[in-house]
């Protein structure tokens, strides 16, 4: 407080400071470039590494932001307004350096700057290392939030995890994934600023013990068997060519001193270092799977850690307010990122109750009125449990305090739904079939005001399926909040060619308002000079990729083919496999008639397989594999390629979207929750070619049933053939394509002759086929046969192309953040 009122004090001396680091002019730019170089870097010029460079500009760009931060948080004093707060595991950013550009609007200033002193801005910016500090669609949605947060100007801090180790970095060997540790912070981060003041103290394991205070109280004291410390790293999120900057504040795991060497030292040196690496544990690794791992105890308590750091330093926020705990929502919301820090329910009870001394009754309606749940899942199997053996041994006040929050909640119930014991049993917090389990999805649902799926169909699945009771228990509680994602940097920075395009027609408001001004495409479709633009700039995207592709992985392909892309985690409900047959079956015709017309085409496939899933691990050997048959096939000749790109990230992505011609969204109906990377595709002008599922059901209803290749049963289609018995034997004996490809898989031919290879992924399907790749085999052929026809009509391509593009602007984020805020947080754009 004091240092903010001196600082006012002295705006002479700041303003001085600011203008000498701040200036966005050329000369200003080269000038901090080379102050950073020397005086951060300590380098010359002629002895500076490409790393030297990089953090050079970094820097350079991070004083700019860090000057329009400090003016924010002035005015978040005076203002108090109500602040969201978005608690994630995952945050998958991506890049950061062209982004910030970007976003300051000095992107063509700095290459000029660097240009001068005879260094090139794409080398630099290609030295980055993404911080790949999330799996797939939920952490990148988190990143996308962060974006929208920023530029609507709505106060927010996102909390999360700051991982030693991100998601593994993918190579491929022989056709297999091989995973190779993801080391981001090895040449260091310019972006994070660490805040060793800001610190928390986070309590595991030990017992409980009750006691009554002076005055008559119930009390429980946990005494804890470890202790260890959160330290905060933030993350500036800039505002696209505006002043907000916000907020990414992630915790950092560190041995908590003292505990480890006085209070708790049993004269043991080497069991206190042991006990100071074991607290570093805690945020060293990101689990790289995309669903829960039964028992993973390292896993809650990274779950436990972050929230309890997080809420904690809401409360102390709060606090600096001048306001009493009780009324922590009338400072925060906080958003639960699907279930992995759905413990904050607990956790926020035992610090309002047995830290700050509330009753029962204000702690739980301040706990609830604080937090709201986001659902990312439909699939049974991936809805969060803990076993409640591991939960009591980590967490044993927490476990007392569920018991508590059920038993309350189990009361209610039973008092509206009298003799209803199967309805108590189903939404019990516990699951107590076998091994007894806690809900983590239970837990969020009771503990919050808010409940959301995050597409139209999902949320109305969730009503129907795992949510059912829920919504009948309290039907207000649930809202759908399509996703979206950020124009900002799935358009603006990855496809600049095509963001001046749009510009030069539209101007620029399109980036910061894509509901309403992207629509505004729509009066140039017809214009012969804007069309002819579109589509040379597709193939100049097309040509980069072609580069790029023959750069990692030796294939030459054609950038006159069709670019058809299917990236995204490799998950069998996500149907990779059913591309694969479709290939095998185009091969087999050209095999047959070698003079037969087909449109050339490229498979471009992308995306990681979770270490343990050995099932994903095999379809990505199964692409590889039909890759190398085909693409060196006489007869195919160059007309068919199957490319896997290998380590799918945000920076590969921002290379893939913009040259893609067909988006590839085939998941069974009913199983993806919404999809993100369909929406970056039709942003770039790809067409998508899909199933009614998550949110291609909102897609194709935006951009016109002409404009979009739908095939596939329906969810109620899939249901009911599963309900009557669905049998892939007969898809298979019916179908004489099909029985060749999955033939020829079975054989040997992909692999060298191993013909028990695949014999896993071939048994799945003909046995249960659980996501009724068979039943949709021909529906898919057939679809991409008329994608095949019309691609050949490059008119017609074009315009449904422009017009994707010109009907998208519902999937920005900017969109979703706003459903957010209003309709659950509660929380309005500063001015
Ligand atoms: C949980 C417990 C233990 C270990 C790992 C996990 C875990 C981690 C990540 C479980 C799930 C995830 C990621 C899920 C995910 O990315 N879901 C996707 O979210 C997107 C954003 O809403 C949707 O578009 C996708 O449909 C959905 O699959």
């Amino acid at each position: 407080m004091a240092k903010v009122a001196q600082m006012r004090k002295q705006p002479a001396a700041v303003q001085e400071i600011a203008a000498y680091r701040t200036g966005m002019a050329v000369a200003d730019l080269k000038r901090s470039f080379l102050d950073n170089l020397l005086f951060v870097q300590g380098r010359f010029p002629g002895n500076a590494s490409k790393n030297d460079l990089y953090l050079a500009l970094a820097y350079t760009v991070r004083d700019r932001m860090l000057h329009r931060f400090a003016s924010n948080l002035q005015n978040l004093d005076r203002d108090r307004s109500r602040v969201a707060c978005y608690f994630s595991a995952e945050f998958l950013l991506g890049p950061h350096l062209g982004n910030n550009l970007l976003c300051l609007g000095i992107t063509t200033a700095v290459r000029q700057a660097l240009d001068d002193l005879g260094y090139d801005l794409q080398e630099l910016l290609s030295q980055e290392e993404e911080p790949g500090l999330g799996n797939g669609g939920l952490g990148r949605l988190a990143a996308c939030f962060m974006d929208s947060l920023a530029t609507l100007s709505i106060p927010a801090i996102g909390f999360g995890i700051r991982y030693e180790f991100g998601i593994f970095d993918q190579q491929i060997r022989e056709g297999w994934q091989v995973e190779r540790t993801d080391e981001w912070l090895h040449l260091g981060n310019p972006w994070e600023i660490h805040r060793p003041e800001i610190a928390h103290y986070v309590k595991f394991g030990g017992h409980t013990e009750p006691s009554h205070d002076e005055q008559g109280r119930y009390r429980v004291r946990w005494v804890p068997g470890r202790m260890i410390k959160g330290v905060a790293y933030d993350t500036l999120i800039p505002a696209f060519k505006a002043r907000s900057v916000n907020l990414l504040r992630l915790w950092k795991s560190e041995a908590v001193e003292s505990f480890d060497f006085e209070a708790f030292n049993t004269g043991d040196y080497f069991q206190a270092v042991e006990e100071k690496v074991a607290s570093e544990t805690i945020s060293k690794i990101l689990y790289p799977n995309d669903e829960p791992l039964i028992g993973k105890r390292l896993r809650l308590a990274q779950q436990f850690f972050f929230v309890s750091c997080s809420l904690q330093e809401m409360l102390r926020l709060h606090a600096l307010r001048g306001k009493k705990p009780a009324t922590l929502p009338d400072t925060f919301s906080a958003q639960l990122n699907d279930t992995h820090p759905s413990i904050a329910v607990a956790e926020l009870m035992r610090l309002l109750i047995d830290e700050h001394g509330l009753d029962w009754d204000r702690a739980w309606e301040a706990t609830q009125r604080t937090l709201a749940y986001t659902n990312h899942t439909l699939l049974p199997e991936a809805l969060e449990k803990w076993p409640l053996a591991l939960f009591a041994s980590l967490l044993p006040r927490h476990l007392e305090i569920i018991y508590e929050i059920n038993r309350r909640f189990l009361d209610e119930v039973r008092l509206g739904h009298p003799g209803d014991e199967g309805l108590a049993a189903r939404v019990s917090l516990i699951d107590e079939a076998g091994e007894k389990n806690v809900r983590m999805a239970h837990l969020a649902c009771v503990g919050s005001h808010a409940i959301n799926g995050v597409a139209g169909l999902h949320s109305e699945l969730l009503k129907k399926t795992v949510l059912h009771d829920f919504h009948e228990l309290y039907p207000d509680k649930f809202w759908n909040v399509t996703n979206g994602v950020t124009p900002r940097r799935w358009i603006a920075l990855s496809n600049p060619r095509l963001a001046e395009l749009i510009t030069s027609r539209i101007g620029e408001r399109w980036v910061t308002d894509l509901e309403d001004e992207i629509s505004k495409l729509e009066g140039h479709v017809s214009d012969p000079a804007f069309r002819a633009k579109w589509r040379a700039i597709k193939q100049e995207n097309k040509r980069d990729l072609a580069a790029l592709i023959k750069a990692r992985t030796g294939i030459a392909v054609d950038p006159a083919s069709i670019f058809d892309c299917l990236v995204k985690r490799i998950h069998e409900y996500k149907r990779q496999h059913l591309q694969v047959l479709h290939i095998i079956a185009l091969f087999n015709r050209i095999r047959k008639d070698p003079a037969a017309d087909i449109t050339p085409r490229t498979f471009i496939f992308g995306g990681k397989s979770a270490p343990g899933y050995a099932a994903a691990k095999l379809i990505i050997k199964l692409i590889t594999s039909v890759g190398e048959v085909v693409n060196d096939d006489r007869d195919v000749n160059g007309r068919l390629k199957v490319v896997f790109f290998p380590d799918f990230s945000v920076t590969n992505g921002q290379c893939i979207y913009p040259a893609a011609d067909l988006s590839e969204q085939i998941s069974t109906a009913g199983k993806e929750a919404s999809g993100t990377g369909n929406m970056k595709f039709a942003m770039n002008g790809a067409l998508t070619i899909g199933t009614l599922d998550g949110a291609n059901v909102e897609i194709r209803d935006a951009v016109g049933a002409g404009n979009f290749f739908l095939f596939g049963l329906t969810e109620e289609e899939v249901r009911a053939r599963k309900a009557s018995g669905y049998d892939p034997r007969q898809c298979y004996e019916s179908n004489e394509e099909l029985r060749q490809a999955i033939d020829q898989i079975s054989s040997g031919l992909f692999s060298g002759g191993n013909a028990g290879l695949f014999a896993p992924l071939v048994d799945s399907l003909l046995q249960r086929d659980d996501y009724m790749l068979l039943a949709d085999f021909q529906a898919y052929v057939e679809c991409q046969e008329r994608v095949a026809r019309e691609f050949r009509n490059a008119e017609s391509w074009t315009t449904k192309s422009i017009l994707n593009v010109a009907r998208v602007g519902r999937f920005s984020s900017d969109r979703a953040i706003r459903e957010y805020a209003e309709n659950i947080w509660k929380v309005k754009p500063l001015e």
